[in-house]
């Protein structure tokens, strides 16, 4: 008989801290899945005996390589690039590719972890990574980012494929850097293959990956709304964020009878008494998609709105708040504002966008809160539906894909209700998604033995 893995939640964060020292952002989404896992496996021997929590935090590997490129004015430049494989247990690794200056080893590796469980959460067969460069697309011409990415992609292209790992789209990679990998990858191999999901219309994406985050992130919203018998329509919405799942999240709730509020950028906030509807939602995503400008250019165009340099829009009062830009983007007094200004439901386009004492703050609050890891698996979930396509060779309309889309974020959100009911009325979406998530992938994990 083995000897037993039983060390205490706290001895295990300082042995998570101790080797992987400095990478707070791996090290938070680590805490935060651990506490919940805990107390789920106190009396199940067989996962504390094959350690499979201590597996799962620790990736299975992390790739990481010099990306060489050449700017406008014929300068050398050198960025890292990363791939962080996670875990495969449940199917092929499957995750974005971020660009963002603000991209490390620890951000990276936080994603992929949670990456495993959200997708796991989805029911369909993918594992879990996540890939990037600490580069910044902002201010680059279109050569410039075409250079880059294939250069990304040079090296990118030995650890990925169809059957082992299937990046896509994150914060700074959409349409056209999907389109430049994907074609470097092609020519690099001489393969059409379905190695990247996020595709363009034309050459294999899937006709909902655009929308899927976003609607995704809103559907679960709605899902834990009609939990208490309730609905977003006449509801006044915060959201942060001005790319594709913040914009494609204000169209849905504006869809659903709701009244966006804000948006934001890295620059600040814009707040619009009148409401951003689906013109102003367009020319939005027209702004940020092809003339690549800043948010704050939305007060020249509209009157009635106001911009708020620098700031978030949490104090801006609302029934419901979607943070949809990046990690740690909103803190404990910010929550506490959200909370003493009446929010009913927050659902997390973003990934870990609340830090941990934010988090404790709603659920004191017991308002309805929706982790990243379970609102916005609704992206993923139409890259696992793209790679089924792709592998098929065939192509489902928008029609058929929609309702795929919200009977998977329906399911998500039974399976938080089943893991995380807590009895008297109050659901712990943070404790269902990391119970339901962490299942499947561990009864996997058992089933291989120690590998
Ligand atoms: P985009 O690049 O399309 O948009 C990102 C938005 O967030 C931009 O408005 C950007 O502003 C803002 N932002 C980025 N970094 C910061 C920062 N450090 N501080 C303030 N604002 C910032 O990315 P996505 O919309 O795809 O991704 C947004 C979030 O959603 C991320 O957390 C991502 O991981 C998550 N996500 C994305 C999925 C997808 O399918 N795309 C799927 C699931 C989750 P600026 O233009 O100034 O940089
Ligand atoms: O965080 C995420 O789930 C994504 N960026 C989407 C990943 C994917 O493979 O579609």
């Amino acid at each position: 008989m083995a000897v037993s893995d039983h060390v205490d939640l706290e001895t295990f964060i300082k042995g998570v801290e101790k080797r992987n020292p400095g990478q707070n952002e791996f090290v938070q989404a680590v805490t935060e899945v651990a506490q919940d896992i805990f107390e789920f496996i106190a009396d199940k021997e067989e996962y504390h005996e094959a350690q499979i929590l201590r597996r799962i935090a620790e990736p299975d590997r992390v790739v990481s390589f010099r990306v060489c490129w050449e700017d406008d004015n014929h300068n050398v430049r050198v960025q890292r690039g990363w791939r962080v494989q996670n875990n495969n247990a449940i199917g092929p690794y499957k995750g974005g590719i971020r660009f963002h200056p603000s991209v490390t080893e620890s951000v990276l590796k936080f994603l992929a972890f949670e990456q495993t469980f959200k997708n796991s959460l989805t029911g369909l067969p993918m594992g879990g990574g996540k890939g990037g460069a600490n580069f910044n697309p902002r201010g680059k011409s279109d050569g410039e980012v075409m250079r880059f990415c294939q250069s990304f992609m040079t090296e990118l292209y030995r650890h990925i494929g169809p059957d082992t790992d299937v990046p896509a789209g994150d914060i700074g990679v959409g349409a056209r850097e999907i389109g430049y990998m994907f074609g470097q990858y092609k020519r690099i191999t001489g393969r059409w293959e379905g190695v990247l999901t996020g595709k363009g219309m034309e050459y294999g994406g899937s006709q909902m990956r655009p929308e899927a985050t976003g609607y995704g992130a809103v559907y679960f919203m709605q899902n834990m709304l009609k939990h208490k018998k309730d609905g977003i329509d006449g509801k006044t919405a915060v959201i942060s964020g001005s790319g594709n799942v913040a914009t494609h999240a204000a169209e849905q709730i504006t869809k659903q009878g709701g009244k966006v509020l804000t948006l934001s950028d890295s620059g600040g906030f814009i707040h619009d008494p009148d409401g951003i509807d689906q013109d102003k939602i367009d020319w939005i995503k027209d702004l940020k998609t092809n003339r690549r400008g800043r948010i704050s250019e939305y007060t020249d165009e509209f009157t009635g709105a106001s911009y708020h340099e620098g700031e978030r829009p949490w104090g801006v009062k609302c029934d419901l708040a979607l943070p949809c830009a990046t990690q740690n983007e909103l803190n404990g007094d910010e929550a506490r504002t959200l909370v003493d200004n009446g929010v009913i439901a927050v659902s997390e386009g973003a990934n870990m966008p609340t830090t941990l004492e934010g988090v404790h703050i709603f659920h004191d609050a017991k308002i309805m809160y929706g982790p990243g890891k379970a609102a916005n698996a609704g992206g993923v979930a139409v890259s696992g539906l793209e790679m089924s396509q792709n592998a098929e060779r065939i192509s489902w309309n928008h029609e058929r894909l929609g309702t795929m889309l919200t009977e998977l974020m329906e399911g998500i959100h039974d399976k938080c209700v089943k893991y995380g009911d807590q009895g008297d009325g109050y659901v712990d979406y943070v404790k269902g998604a990391n119970i339901a998530g962490f299942k499947k992938v561990a009864d996997a994990m058992l089933a291989y033995g120690v590998v």
